[in-house]
């Protein structure tokens, strides 16, 4: 017994309750209190059974990620399981809440399982680049086959009750976990049923016992996607040793394959990420218990890619949305586009059949923006010019009820102008969503002047409640994201007239993590809207101008910086292209030189590192790990680099301050500059993430 677990009698029946909010993680006191716990209820000659259960909104969430990285407290958690495991009587885990990582090891070492049917069960350690290291990678195949297994430690995505009931993770789907695992302790008492023990039970490893293609088959699917990373393959390798090992001499292969993953840069990395992103949702400057909005239903403007995204985020949370375009015609266009989203994922297994037509009963569309009336929160998601966005805001200001939270999906329009339309600034932000919106994670929210801190809360939340990561920023051109974005933009069209080609430099980037280059994107987005806009201001990129003159708007005219054979996505390299670059350098009087890699690569992060400096000094962002967040959920950045500041901490910001000083003099462009911030970083040798609070994951 210690504060935080607690040994209860109920009859025959000894209760160990974890409670240590907020999500029962296995700290040392955790661990400590549960082998005491469980020492004194084998001990105990008046109880028969013990049943492990939770207090507050979880059952064991997992190990505690603020102890990886540094000194083991007594005692292990290998060690309590041990002693679990040879309990002579039973034990069952009674689940409720999410059973993840070592929570799912602890209830794997109970002789039986029982959950209720809200509860979701997984090993999710490879999202923190690590692997199940207290007998998951050997105990779950046990349980549910080596295929299945494998599946949920590679991904990392936990199951429902009804599929962990399925496939024998757990015995029965109770009401109450107390209650439920209690009753369930009772008829084993009854029934006199034997000990189960996992480790002793390879009945479920035969077949690819047999034929092992069947496990390296269903591992190859899987880590398809997996480039780039170390965990999902080194989970692999241990699940492969519990169809090929004894269980002990799986469990020794899997403690060095987690050893050796904790300690790894990418590691420290993916744990940074996890903390960024819960710190990310603290904003900073809004007085302690500010309380979020009520929001029940939202309301969409534009029902095009962007409207129709957001709507789709908002239903599958299951939150009425009125989606509201201007002609039935653009309505119903978009509605289409909805359905026949739902029904491609539908079809691929991605959600249930029925799925599509529930959603879509959550989507209420109409013609006229009179029918935001009843929302408590509107996205404006219309045309991105400013005239049209301040046409909006001055009619929602006349049809949106009071105290709505008035939010505009621009990317880079400045938000305190589009609320002077209103008379209730305090009730506007910006909530930018990423393309596709209802895939990417990333919503930057953009403080205004003016907007009230409970107002900026319901942003928060509700981005949260969509399953969205938000992250706050101040008013700027592009705010972080697109901003940070310009300059590499800048830089990469600079490398094409000093001699790269494009896939020299989408090959750097996609090389360094990134899931596409620069100009691979520029042809995906369409090269034409640049033109336009170059045009209209007088500007020139000449060979972006060239390139358009020659009809190649990118992928939607299948010939852009690349080529796209019969209507596929991939990009080509194309000796048009080079021909074309050489043309124009010609006439433009350059020559083209060698660009090596290592430059391209300084060229496209360096500036944009410095550009997140001077975000950072200027306080559009509150903190380094809050462009970190932008940049792994809005633009892809690789987990396992942590992100552009912490990955540039990584790097020493005085290699990077010098280096950009060097190419400030070599290319001729003072912008390249380090800016104030970094060059006294630089010059302290510090880092970025000395400007914020200590992170957890230290
Ligand atoms: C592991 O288990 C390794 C073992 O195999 C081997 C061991 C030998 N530790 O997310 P939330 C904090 S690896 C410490 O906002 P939600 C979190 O930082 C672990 N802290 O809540 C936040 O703090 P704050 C495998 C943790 O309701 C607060 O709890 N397990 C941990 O949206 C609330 O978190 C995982 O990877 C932790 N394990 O979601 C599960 N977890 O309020 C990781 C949370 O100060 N956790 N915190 O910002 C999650 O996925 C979500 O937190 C969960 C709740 C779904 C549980």
């Amino acid at each position: 017994m210690n504060a935080v677990v607690k040994l209860e009698r109920h009859g025959d029946i000894g209760i160990v309750t974890v409670d240590s909010p907020p999500v029962n993680a296995l700290s040392a006191a955790v661990r400590g209190g549960i082998f005491d716990c469980m020492k004194e209820a084998i001990a105990d000659s008046s109880i028969k059974a013990i049943v492990l259960t939770c207090g507050g909104r979880t059952f064991i969430a997992g190990a505690d990620i603020t102890e990886f990285g540094k000194p083991p407290k007594p005692p292990g958690l290998q060690e309590v399981l041990v002693a679990m495991e040879n309990s002579p009587k039973p034990i069952v885990a009674a689940i409720h809440g999410t059973a993840l990582g070592g929570g799912l090891e602890v209830a794997l070492a109970c002789h039986y399982r029982v959950a209720v049917k809200e509860a979701k069960l997984g090993l999710p350690e490879v999202k923190l680049g690590l692997l199940p290291g207290a007998g998951g990678t050997q105990r779950l195949p046990r349980a549910v086959g080596p295929e299945m297994a494998v599946k949920m430690i590679v991904t990392g995505d936990p199951i429902g009750a009804a599929e962990a009931l399925k496939s024998g993770l757990i015995e029965e789907i109770v009401e109450g976990p107390a209650s439920g695992g209690e009753a369930f302790a009772r008829k084993l008492i009854a029934e006199k049923r034997p000990l189960r023990k996992l480790r002793d039970d390879d009945s479920k490893l035969a077949a690819a016992k047999a034929d092992i293609s069947i496990f390296t088959n269903a591992v190859a699917a899987l880590t398809k996607k997996a480039r780039g990373l170390e965990a999902p393959f080194a989970a692999a390798d241990a699940v492969r040793a519990a169809i090929e090992l004894p269980f002990d001499e799986g469990l020794k292969k899997e403690r060095e394959g987690f050893l050796k993953l904790v300690t790894s840069d990418q590691s420290k990395a993916q744990r940074y990420a996890f903390f960024a992103e819960r710190e990310a949702s603290k904003i900073a400057g809004v007085p302690d218990g500010t309380k979020p909005r009520k929001v029940e239903r939202v309301a969409v403007l534009g029902a095009g890619t962007m409207g129709g995204g957001i709507a789709m985020s908002f239903a599958n949370a299951g939150i009425p949305v009125t989606l509201i375009e201007t002609s039935d015609e653009a309505l119903k266009r978009g509605m289409g586009v909805m359905q026949k989203n739902w029904e491609a994922t539908a079809a691929r297994g991605g959600i249930p059949a029925d799925a599509p037509a529930k959603r879509m009963a959550l989507i209420d569309g109409k013609v006229g923006i009179e029918n935001v009336k009843d929302a408590d929160l509107i996205i404006e998601a219309v045309f991105e010019t400013m005239a049209v966005k301040k046409e909006v805001f001055g009619k929602l200001d006349q049809f949106a009820k009071p105290g709505a939270v008035l939010a505009s999906n621009t990317s880079y329009l400045n938000i305190d102008e589009i609320a002077k339309e209103t008379k209730r600034p305090q009730d506007v932000l910006g909530m930018h969503f990423f393309s596709p919106a209802n895939v990417m994670k990333l919503c930057e929210i953009v403080r205004a002047a003016k907007t009230a801190p409970d107002a900026l809360t319901t942003a928060v939340a509700i981005s949260r409640k969509i399953a969205k990561v938000p992250a706050v920023v101040g008013v700027c051109d592009g705010f972080v994201g697109n901003r940070m974005l310009a300059q590499r933009g800048k830089q990469s069209e600079k490398l094409l007239f000093e001699g790269a080609l494009p896939q020299q430099v989408d090959a750097v980037v996609t090389k360094f993590g990134m899931p596409m280059g620069p100009f691979a994107m520029s042809d995906l987005a369409g090269l034409d809207i640049g033109w336009r806009s170059r045009k209209d201001r007088g500007i020139k990129s000449e060979i972006a101008d060239a390139l358009c003159e020659a009809g190649r708007f990118g992928q939607k005219t299948g010939k852009g910086y690349y080529k796209y054979e019969g209507g596929s996505r991939s990009p080509l390299p194309d000796p048009d292209v080079e021909k074309l670059i050489d043309e124009t350098l010609q006439e433009l009087g350059k020559k083209r030189r060698n660009v090596s890699d290592d430059e391209i690569l300084e060229r496209m992060m360096y500036p944009m590192i410095n550009e997140g400096a001077r975000i950072l000094e200027e306080g559009i962002a509150a903190r380094p790990s809050d462009i970190d967040v932008i940049w792994l959920y809005g633009y892809g950045w690789p987990i396992y680099r942590g992100g552009p500041m912490y990955w540039a901490d990584s790097v020493g910001l005085k290699h990077i301050a010098d280096r950009l000083s060097y190419y400030a003099k070599e290319t001729n462009d003072p912008s390249l500059e380090p800016c104030a911030l970094l060059k006294k970083l630089a010059a302290a040798g510090s880092t970025f993430a000395s400007l914020a609070a200590p992170s957890k994951a230290a």
